[in-house]
C-alpha cells in the first residue's frame, strides 16, 4: 500500500537561476503535509511508501523535464509539468481569482471566466492521468484542497474501488456565498468532491456549510455527517489539522538557534517585541491589525520608543492583481506609521518581505512576546499553532482573529474581530499588561491540546476514518445486484412458466421530476413494458402510489395490471375497470385537506394533490430546511388530530400522505401473490415499497433502489440500473 498525496504544488519546487536550483515552498499545506509524511514511520500505517504529485514550478523546456522527474524523486515526488499558459489560468485564474476570494468570503474580488473554469477542468484530469499511471486500487489517495476539488470524481469514474480521502484546507463558505457560483460549476465542484471516500474540514462550521450546500445543490441528506448518493457511502469529518509539536516545542535544543535568539534579544533588549508574519494575503487582515498597532501607539504614548513589530511578508501569488495590491497599501502602511511615529533613535515597524528559513521563523516566534494573527478569514492558520508550541518557558501572548479555523480550538488566546481596528489596538495593550503567570497558565493549556492532537494524529485519524467508511461501504455493496446474481435471476427467469413482475413507478421506471405530472413514461420505457407484457408467461403489474386516471391514460394500451394510490384501486390486465380493494370511506379528507393546504402555504414550493383515498403533501421543489422544520411540525399536529380516524400518515420521496389505513402496496400485492408463479421479482425505491417487499416469498428476488437499508434482498443504484436489468429479461423469452 502507498500513500499518494496529491496538491497543486510540490513541496519542493525548481527554479532556473544559474542552473537547476530545488527551494522548499511557502505555506500551511505544505508545512503540514510534509511533517505528517517525515513522521510516517512512527504512524499507524509505518511501512507505507509515499509518492507526491504535484506542479514543480515552471520549466518550459522539455529536455530538462526527464532530468526532473528524476532528481524529484529522490524527495519521493512526481511532478506534473503543465505549460505557463495553463497555469495562468488554472492557478492564478480559477484557483486564485475564483475560489479562493469566495470561499474567504470575498465576493467582490471574484472573477467568473469560463475559459478560466475549462482550464480548471483540464488540469484536474492532467492530474488524473499522471496519477492512474501509478496508482493501485490498495493504494490511498490522498487530495488536498481547493485546486483538485474535481479530481476525486474523476479517478472515481475510472477506479471505482479506489480508496481516496479529500481534505479541504480554506475555508467552505455558507450556502449563500457558495451559490453565487454558476450552477454548472457548483453542481460540479460539489459532486467532484463527493468522488472521495473521506471529506475532511478543520472546523465543524465548514463542514455544516459544505452539507448544508449538498443537501440543496445535490439533494443528499447525510446522516451524521454520512452522506449517501444513488452510488456510495461517504463519511465527512471535522479534523483540524494539528502541527509538528515537538519540532517546534524542542527547536532551542539547538544550540544555534539558542546562540540565534540569544543574540536577538540581547539586540532588543530595550523593546518589547510584537510578531506578524504571513503569506501576502488580502484574506490575512495585515492592513487591519497595521492600523491597529498605529492606533495602539497613538492610544499610548507611554509605550512610544518601548515596543517594535517584527512585520514579515512571504511573497505569494505575485501575478494576481489584488496581491500586489495589498502588498503596496501594506508598504504604504508601514511608510506611514514609521514616519509619522517613528524617530531616529526608534522605528515602529520592522519590515522584511522575504521568505525565512525555519532555523530564522523559530527564532522570531521565540524572541516574540506576543504574536498578532488577525486574518479576515483563515481555514485553519499554523502560524498560531507554531508560535504557541515554540514558547517553552511557556511565557508569550497569542492575540487571535475570530476568524480563523484556529480560533475554535485555541481558545484561552485573546480573541478579537479583525474588522474593529479599537479592539486590536485594545488587545495589544491588553497583552503586553498580562501577567507571566497568567500567560504560562494559558499557554500550557494549548501546549497540551496542540501536543496531543498534533500532525501525526491529524494524519492517521483521517486515514483511519477512510479505512472504516470502506468496511462500511463494503457491507452495503453486499446486498448489491452484482453479476453473478444476475445471473441467477435470468436462470429462474428463463426456468419458470409463470413469472409476476411487480413494478413502482416514479424513482424506479422513471426519474423524479420537479412536478408529478411531468412524469410521462417516455418512448423506451413503453417499448420495453410491452415487450415484457407481450410475452405470456409474463403478468406485469405496475404498483404506484399516482391516480387511477393518470395510470389508465399512461398505460392503457399495454397488457399490464395497475395498483393506484398505494394499493387502494385494483386494475387486472384485460378488465375494464379499477376495483377497490376493500370498501373505504374519504369522509376524512374534507377535514384534513384545509390543514395540508395550511401547511403547503407557510412552504413555498410545494401543493397538495387530492386523490380519491388519500391526499399528498408534495414538496420537492421546496427549501429542503425549511421544509424539514415545517414537516415536522405538520406530522406532529396530523398525528394528534387524525388519532380517531382510520387513516394514516406516510412520508415518501419529498412527500407526506394521509391514507385510509390498513391497505398499502403489501395488501396490493397479495392479491397476485396467492397465485402459484414460479418467478417473482419485485422492485421500488422509497418506503411504501417496503410494504410489498416484507410480504414476499423468501423465493422472491426484491430490489431496492439507492443504498440505503431495506427489506428487499438486494440494490441497485438507479433507475438506469432497472431499464437495464429488464432490457436483459425482455431479450430472453
Ligand atoms: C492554508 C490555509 C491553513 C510561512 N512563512 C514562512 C513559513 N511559513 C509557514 C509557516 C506555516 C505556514 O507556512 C503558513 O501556514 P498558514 O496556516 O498560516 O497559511 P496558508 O499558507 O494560507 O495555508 C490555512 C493551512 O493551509 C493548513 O491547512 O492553516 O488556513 O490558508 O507553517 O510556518 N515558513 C518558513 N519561512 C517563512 O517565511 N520557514
Amino acid at each position: 500500500m502507498k500513500l499518494l498525496t496529491v496538491s497543486n504544488r510540490l513541496p519542493v519546487i525548481v527554479e532556473k537561476k544559474d542552473g537547476l536550483n530545488f527551494k522548499q515552498s511557502a505555506g500551511g499545506l505544505v508545512s503540514g503535509i510534509s511533517d505528517y509524511l517525515g513522521m510516517l514511520r512512527f504512524s499507524n500505517f509505518p511501512n507505507s511508501e509515499h509518492l507526491w504529485f504535484g506542479y514543480p514550478g515552471e520549466i518550459g523546456n522539455k529536455q530538462e523535464e526527464k532530468l526532473i522527474e528524476k532528481l524529484l524523486s529522490e524527495y519521493h515526488c512526481q511532478p506534473i509539468f503543465l505549460p505557463e499558459k495553463v497555469i495562468e489560468k488554472f492557478y492564478h485564474g480559477f484557483s486564485n481569482k475564483t475560489l479562493w476570494p469566495l470561499f474567504h468570503s470575498f465576493p467582490a474580488y471574484v472573477e467568473y471566466d469560463n475559459d478560466y473554469w475549462q482550464t480548471y477542468k483540464d488540469v484536474n484530469f492532467a492530474f488524473a492521468q499522471q496519477i492512474l499511471k501509478v496508482m493501485k486500487t490498495e493504494d490511498i489517495v490522498w487530495i488536498h484542497d481547493y485546486h483538485l476539488m474535481l479530481l476525486p470524481q474523476i479517478l472515481r469514474k475510472e477506479t471505482p474501488d479506489a480508496r481516496i480521502i479529500f481534505f479541504l484546507h480554506i475555508p467552505f463558505p455558507n450556502f449563500e456565498i457558495f451559490s453565487l457560483l454558476p450552477k454548472k460549476w457548483r453542481t460540479e465542484v460539489l459532486k467532484g468532491i463527493l468522488g472521495a471516500d473521506v471529506v475532511g474540514f478543520h472546523t465543524y462550521e465548514y463542514l455544516q456549510n459544505f452539507l448544508q450546500c449538498v443537501l440543496r445543490f445535490l439533494g443528499y441528506e447525510h446522516e451524521l455527517g454520512k452522506i449517501l448518493t444513488d452510488e456510495r457511502l461517504i463519511k465527512t469529518v471535522t479534523s483540524p489539522i494539528g502541527i509538528n509539536f515537538e519540532k517546534f516545542y524542542n527547536a532551542l535544543d539547538n544550540l544555534e538557534i539558542l546562540e540565534n535568539v540569544k543574540e536577538l534579544k540581547r539586540k532588543l533588549e530595550d523593546y518589547k517585541v510584537l510578531l506578524s508574519i504571513d503569506r501576502l494575503d488580502y484574506t490575512k487582515g495585515i492592513i487591519n491589525r497595521l492600523k491597529g498597532y498605529e492606533l495602539f501607539l497613538k492610544e499610548n504614548s507611554e509605550y512610544i520608543g518601548k515596543v517594535v513589530l517584527i512585520l514579515v511578508i512571504v511573497p505569494s501569488r505575485v501575478g494576481v492583481e489584488y496581491y500586489q495590491r495589498t502588498k503596496r497599501q501594506i508598504d504604504e502602511m508601514v511608510g506611514k506609521i514609521n514616519g509619522e511615529l517613528g524617530n531616529v533613535s526608534w522605528t515602529p515597524i520592522l519590515y522584511q518581505t522575504k521568505f525565512v528559513p525555519f532555523f530564522d521563523l523559530v527564532s522570531l516566534y521565540n524572541i516574540a512576546d506576543v504574536i498578532l494573527v488577525t486574518p479576515l478569514r483563515d481555514g485553519m492558520n499554523l502560524i498560531a499553532k507554531e508560535y504557541i508550541a515554540s514558547r517553552n518557558d511557556g511565557t508569550g501572548v497569542l492575540i487571535l482573529s475570530e476568524m480563523a479555523g484556529a480560533a475554535k480550538e485555541l481558545v484561552e488566546a485573546i480573541l478579537i474581530n479583525p474588522n474593529d481596528i479599537s479592539e486590536i489596538a485594545s488587545s495589544i495593550k491588553e497583552s503586553l499588561e498580562t501577567p507571566i503567570e497568567e500567560q504560562i497558565r494559558r499557554n500550557r493549556v494549548l501546549q497540551e491540546r496542540l501536543k496531543r492532537y498534533d500532525i501525526l494524529r491529524w494524519g492517521d485519524e483521517m486515514i483511519k476514518e477512510l479505512f472504516s467508511i470502506k468496511e462500511e461501504q463494503k457491507k452495503l455493496s453486499i446486498k448489491l445486484l452484482n453479476h453473478s446474481i444476475q445471473e441467477r435471476l435470468l436462470n429462474e427467469y428463463k426456468k419458470a412458466n409463470q413469472r409476476l413482475i411487480l413494478l413502482d413507478y416514479d424513482g424506479t421506471l422513471m426519474p423524479f421530476s420537479t412536478h408529478p405530472t411531468k412524469v410521462k413514461p417516455d418512448t423506451e420505457l413503453v417499448n420495453l413494458l410491452k415487450e415484457l407484457t407481450e410475452d405470456v408467461k409474463n403478468e406485469v403489474v405496475i404498483l404506484s402510489g399516482r391516480d387511477k386516471e393518470t395510470l389508465q391514460n399512461w398505460f392503457l394500451p399495454l397488457n399490464l395490471s395497475l395498483v393506484a394510490e398505494h394499493g387502494i384501486w385494483i386494475k387486472e390486465k384485460g378488465k375494464e375497470d379499477f376495483e377497490m380493494i376493500r370498501s373505504l370511506k374519504s369522509e376524512w379528507k374534507s377535514q384534513i385537506l384545509p390543514i395540508l393546504k395550511d401547511y403547503s402555504d407557510r412552504l413555498p414550493g410545494s401543493f397538495v394533490e387530492e386523490k380519491d383515498f388519500s391526499l399528498v403533501l408534495h414538496y420537492r421543489q421546496s427549501d429542503p430546511e425549511h421544509a424539514s422544520i415545517i414537516l415536522k411540525d405538520a406530522i406532529e399536529y396530523l398525528m394528534s388530530f387524525t388519532t380517531n380516524f382510520d387513516v394514516q400518515i406516510l412520508q415518501g420521496n419529498k412527500i407526506v400522505e394521509v391514507r385510509c389505513a390498513g391497505v398499502n402496496k403489501g395488501t396490493a400485492g397479495l392479491h397476485w401473490l396467492s397465485e402459484n408463479y414460479d418467478f417473482i421479482l419485485a422492485i421500488g425505491d422509497d418506503m411504501t415499497d417496503e410494504d410489498l417487499f416484507k410480504v414476499l416469498p423468501e423465493k422472491a428476488f426484491s430490489i431496492k433502489l439507492g443504498m440505503a437499508q431495506s427489506n428487499a434482498k438486494f440494490n441497485v443504484h438507479n433507475y438506469r440500473e432497472v431499464r437495464e436489468l429488464l432490457k436483459v429479461l425482455r431479450g430472453e423469452k
